[in-house]
């Protein structure tokens, strides 16, 4: 359901927006005026993850955020722990630019006995992280190296790679408060080569940079520390 939302969007030309709350970041008491300022905001859906969480809290979060919002909430995982049930879909992310066999595919079976039985819509994505500009949570959390900022050809490699290999969705990932985010024309030769959804995100910072990644060809931005700063972000 989620995924079909999104090749339509990128079928029709809509552009996709998502929230990203990283609950290391907030605390429970912020959800329903964190909400309010969603509902305003053009956010089309809310990501919940990040590289460092503590363990249990996920589900508190999902809940209270399904209180107070409609948009689908999708998890996006640091580590199985994060994996909670009360959402509506998961991104199941394969870390293809590092050469890590844990986030290639050892979280990956240690989900399985939580994902069993589970309603969440798994979609399997092709995760790429790009050079940020300085050392970001996921780069140290998962102990690999990014794709340089020139590396294009690379990247395109990469993201391919991840589609031949069935993923339905491919991020590329500059990391959450990166000093820049993935380069235009890296967003824009892997797009153009992608005969599925791309998502954007990381060190996105202001309405102008969201307008570019789309220009360059992304599907869905994410936007996760500039909201988190400034929670009217999109007022402005
Ligand atoms: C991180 O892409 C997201 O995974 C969001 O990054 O916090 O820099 O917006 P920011």
């Amino acid at each position: 359901m989620i995924y079909q939302q999104i090749i339509l969007a990128k079928k029709e030309k809509r552009k996709l927006l998502a929230i990203l709350i990283d609950p290391d970041k907030i605390t429970l008491s912020e959800i329903p005026s964190l909400s309010e300022k969603i509902k305003q905001s053009p956010a089309t859906h809310i990501l919940v993850g990040g590289s460092i969480v503590a363990e249990n809290v996920m589900d508190l979060f999902v809940i209270d955020l399904k209180k107070y919002t409609q948009l689908p909430i999708i998890i996006f995982p640091g580590h199985p722990s994060q994996i909670s049930h009360h959402a509506d879909g998961l991104l199941f992310l394969s870390l293809l630019s590092g050469r890590n066999p844990e986030f290639l595919i050892e979280h990956h079976i240690n989900s399985v006995e939580i994902l069993h039985n589970s309603n969440l819509e798994i979609i399997p994505t092709g995760y790429i992280l790009i050079n940020g500009g300085k050392e970001t949570a996921v780069q140290r959390v998962s102990q690999t190296i990014p794709i340089e900022r020139n590396d294009i050809n690379l990247a395109y490699k990469t993201a391919k790679a991840g589609e031949y290999l069935g993923k339905k969705l491919i991020y590329l990932e500059a990391g959450s408060g990166a000093e820049k985010p993935v380069p235009f024309e890296i967003i824009e030769k892997v797009s153009k080569s992608l005969n599925i959804p791309l998502i954007v995100g990381g060190g996105i910072r202001s309405k102008k940079a969201i307008d570019e990644a789309f220009t360059a060809g992304a599907n869905l931005v994410v936007i996760g520390t500039a909201f988190e700063n400034d929670t009217n972000f999109f007022n402005q």
